[in-house]
């Protein structure tokens, strides 16, 4: 410990820490812009400036440790003077069309500006042209609003490991973009969102797609169907003031219902159906010395990062398409014959955590026969809106549920949306499989959890299967090059692009810096959906009635030839 003096008291203090952190165990709270814990620790927004006995200049507080015998003022009149030049500068500068701005509410720089009593700008002048690129499916970048706080290049950079993102130009040109500035629909991102989540301000945002949604709704010639994402209802209440890892699964069904789509399904019933798909297909390679380990296939923005960085290792990946494409395929083939309802007027739109899912859905191949297998894709805080502009109140919302046939899922589908999720409902049923039996443990706490990345050797029927789960890019690209220099001997890996896994998907909603400082809402999330799947009484996928009906009455077995056609699909190197 060393002794440290803030505000005129003195506090003993751990001696790894910053002002910053040091300041905050005593309760003392001191502004930052740019600060993200773990991520962006850079010292660049100068918000947190605070006062040092001895030093000249006032000093970022969040890069600066702590030291024995310092005396520190975070809030004399020079201090708050700073701040407000500092940020009335940043204002300055940036595009305040608040009022229309999809962060309006949620943006740390109007907050700050806000807590600093900001009311007018001294500072008037030149302002940096903006670049306005709307051209991907996935991501709209907005430069008039960047702040140039480099949260979104650490995340791409040291999080994902990409490094799409960084500071172009110079001086008064400065921003931050892909190289060249080239748009986003040409540089090799992966759509992850990550960069979105930490933004602070509305300089990255998902490609809006609501519009398309109302639309279909009020069309009397559409059959609107909506399949909602395993990650979702772990995360929609926090639109509505619910805590972080609040589960609302009935008030989701309900607010889909209410919105007026003629069908509410889920994509958990069809993480069932890709478990019955992948399962069967890691068995054939097991057993027809096929391509190993198999990889997962379902995150959208994971098999980009994949296509782009390690074509080589393209045929580790499942065939099977992702869930939502898996169920869009289905909506329009085995709903529409057993509904009588030409596919053509089908349209299915997706909720999902995800921006990746928007350019997923335009990929040419996932479409059977000239239909597309998703018309639309909306990330969970997409959902929101729509319900804030139907004026539901969320919180009044009597618990739903879903409609039967494929809105019925099983816990192995609910818990997909969590890192080791995928893996661990792969497991349930192979185990079955392999064995023949109905195993009544169904718990593999291995491969759960936060950590990067996670090995597991999981004993079934006698044989040893050695599996493995990454989430994030990074961790993605350490198990990649061990499989490239032929060190790996898993059998099966799951990869999820974005850190914990969808619950923490790019298209959730965004928390600000000083809730993610200090709460892991991944594994709050991710709590959310291991909970509802211990709740329920189907936690195989292969036991959930409505799978096997699937494959009676319509696919025959798993990895049929209709169920090839329909359900799998190739990638590009
Ligand atoms: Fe996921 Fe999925 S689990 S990728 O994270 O597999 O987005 O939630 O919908 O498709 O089911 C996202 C979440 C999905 C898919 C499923 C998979
Ligand atoms: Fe990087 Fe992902 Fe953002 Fe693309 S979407 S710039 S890959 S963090």
């Amino acid at each position: 410990n060393v002794t440290i003096t803030i505000n005129g008291n003195q506090y003993a203090v751990p001696s790894d820490l910053t002002v910053l952190e040091a300041a905050r165990t005593v309760g003392i709270d001191i502004p930052t812009l740019c600060f993200l814990k773990d991520i962006n620790e850079v010292g660049a927004c100068r918000v947190c400036v605070v006062e040092v006995e001895g030093a000249r200049a006032l000093q970022a507080s969040c890069v600066l440790p702590v030291r024995e015998g310092m005396v520190v003022k975070t809030n004399n009149q020079r201090v708050r003077n700073a701040r407000k030049t500092t940020v009335e500068l940043i204002l300055a500068n940036h595009n305040r069309e608040c009022t229309t701005c999809v962060r309006s509410k949620n943006c740390e720089l109007q907050s700050v500006s806000e807590e600093l009593g900001i009311r007018d700008i001294r500072y008037t002048g030149a302002k940096r042209e903006g670049k306005y690129d709307n051209f991907s499916h996935s991501i709209v970048r907005d430069s008039s609003k960047c702040i140039l706080c480099g949260r979104c290049v650490s995340a791409c950079k040291n999080v994902q490991g990409i490094g799409i993102l960084d500071f172009v130009n110079r001086g008064f040109e400065t921003t931050v973009g892909p190289a060249f500035e080239v748009s986003m629909k040409d540089a090799p991102c992966i759509y992850c969102g990550q960069c979105m989540v930490v933004c602070p301000v509305g300089a990255l945002t998902e490609k809006p797609a609501i519009d398309k949604v109302w639309d279909a709704l009020e069309d009397p010639k559409k059959h609107v169907i909506v399949q909602s994402a395993p990650a979702v209802r772990a995360a929609l209440g926090e639109e509505f003031g619910y805590p972080i890892g609040t589960n609302v699964t009935g008030k989701l069904a309900s607010a889909l219902r209410n919105l007026g789509f003629d069908k509410i399904f889920d994509t958990n019933w069809a993480a069932d159906v890709t478990i019955m798909e992948e399962g069967t297909e890691l068995l054939g390679r097991l057993q027809n010395g096929g391509k190993l380990p198999m990889i997962t296939s379902c995150s959208p923005g994971w098999v980009r990062f994949i296509e782009f960085n390690y074509p080589d290792l393209l045929d580790h990946l499942s065939s099977c398409k992702s869930p939502q494409n898996m169920f869009g395929a289905l909506a329009k083939s085995y709903y529409a014959e057993k509904n009588n309802i030409d596919p053509k007027d089908i349209f299915v739109v997706s909720v999902m955590p995800c921006t990746s899912k928007k350019s997923e859905i335009e990929r040419p191949e996932l479409a059977v026969e000239g239909v597309r297998d998703v018309d639309v894709s909306i990330t969970t805080r997409e959902l929101a809106r729509m319900i804030k502009e139907a004026r539901m109140e969320f919180d009044k919302l009597e618990d739903g549920t879903f409609d039967p046939f494929m809105g019925d899922y099983s816990g192995a589908g609910v818990i997909f949306g969590a890192t080791g999720g995928v893996m661990e409902a792969a497991i349930r049923t192979v185990a079955d499989v392999l064995t023949g039996e109905d195993l009544e443990n169904v718990d593999y706490t291995a491969v759960r959890g936060v950590e990067g990345i996670k090995e597991a050797t999981v004993n079934i029927a006698g044989k040893d299967i050695k599996v493995a789960v990454a989430h994030n890019t990074k961790n993605a690209a350490i198990i990649l090059d061990k499989i490239r220099a032929g060190e790996a001997d898993y059998h099966f890996v799951e990869i999820m692009a974005c850190p914990g896994g969808c619950v923490n998907g790019g298209g959730q909603p965004i928390q600000p810096a000083s809730v993610r400082n200090v709460i892991d809402i991944r594994a709050e999330r991710a709590k959310a959906l291991y909970s509802e799947d211990a709740a329920l009484t189907v936690r195989k996928s292969h036991k959930n009635p409505e799978i096997k009906r699937l494959y009676d009455e319509y696919l025959g077995e798993p990895n049929s030839h209709k169920a090839h056609d329909l359900l799998h699909t190739h990638y590009y190197a």
